[in-house]
């Protein structure tokens, strides 16, 4: 009985790899690179890709993850960003996460032709928006520092996945009891090496790089789609 329930799992997400592959396809031979964003509800998410609304020789589009609603839409249409709301309830059963199905169903609505980068703003979710592939270059997560430095220990999956981790809201460091070199010992345990950006959309700080590190993936060289 225990077996048929892990074919089962099995099973889902090979058919949710194979939307991905078919995703990555098409945002291939249109030349648009993809970024999945990930983390916590209100770690910053929105707040930074409103930093990256002009970015230079890069035509930025988002593609808007939530359960209900487009506040955040609502934000980056204000910054003239070309974005496309996706709502997990109704069509969905509410997911807490988006899949390759999900994104595969916006895609006649995306402006492929006119974008360079989509930067696919997941639901806030530590846990599920990892488990699944939606067709993207590259995964991103942000961990805030009001989320506490053992994040990485307890939700360990999404730090794995990502390959660069945005540590946001270094603004509110004297305010806080918390130990920054302890959050970074801590990715550096589940996931060692990977790139880290500490920064506060606040004030700015380090909000440069991360601009920095989305101009560089649009000139990156198509790699494979990842299992
Ligand atoms: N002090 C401080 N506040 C920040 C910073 N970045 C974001 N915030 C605030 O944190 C709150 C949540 O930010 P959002 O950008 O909406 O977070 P999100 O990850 O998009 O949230 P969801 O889409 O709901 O998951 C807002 O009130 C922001 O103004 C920061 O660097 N410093
Ligand atoms: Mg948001």
């Amino acid at each position: 009985m225990h077996r048929v329930k892990v074919t089962v799992i099995e099973e889902a997400l090979d058919a949710n790899n194979t939307i991905a592959t078919a995703n990555r396809a098409d945002f291939d031979r249109h030349r648009v690179k993809v970024v999945n964003f990930m983390s916590a509800p209100g770690a910053g998410k929105t707040t930074l890709l409103e930093q990256a609304a002009r970015l230079p020789g890069v035509r930025l589009g988002v593609l808007e993850g939530d359960v209900q609603g487009s506040l955040d839409a609502d934000r980056l249409a204000d910054l003239h960003i070309p974005v496309t709301q996706l709502n997990t309830a109704p069509s969905f059963g509410g997911e807490c996460h988006l899949d390759a199905n999900m994104v595969r169903s916006s895609i006649p609505a995306l402006p492929l032709d006119q974008i360079d980068l989509l930067v696919v703003e997941n639901v806030g979710n530590l846990v599920c928006p990892a488990e699944f592939r939606i067709g993207e270059d590259a995964r991103v997560m942000i961990c805030s520092i009001c989320e506490g430095e053992d994040k990485p220990l307890k939700y360990p999956l999404m730090f794995r996945a990502c390959e660069l981790v945005l540590i946001n809201k270094v603004d509110l460091l004297p305010h806080l009891e918390f130990d920054l070199d302890k959050l970074q010992y801590n990715i550096d345990q589940v996931h060692p090496g990977v790139r880290q950006i500490v920064l506060s959309a606040r004030t700015g700080e380090g909000v440069e790089e991360w601009r920095q590190w989305l101009v560089a993936l649009v000139g990156r060289a198509a790699a494979p789609v990842a299992a």
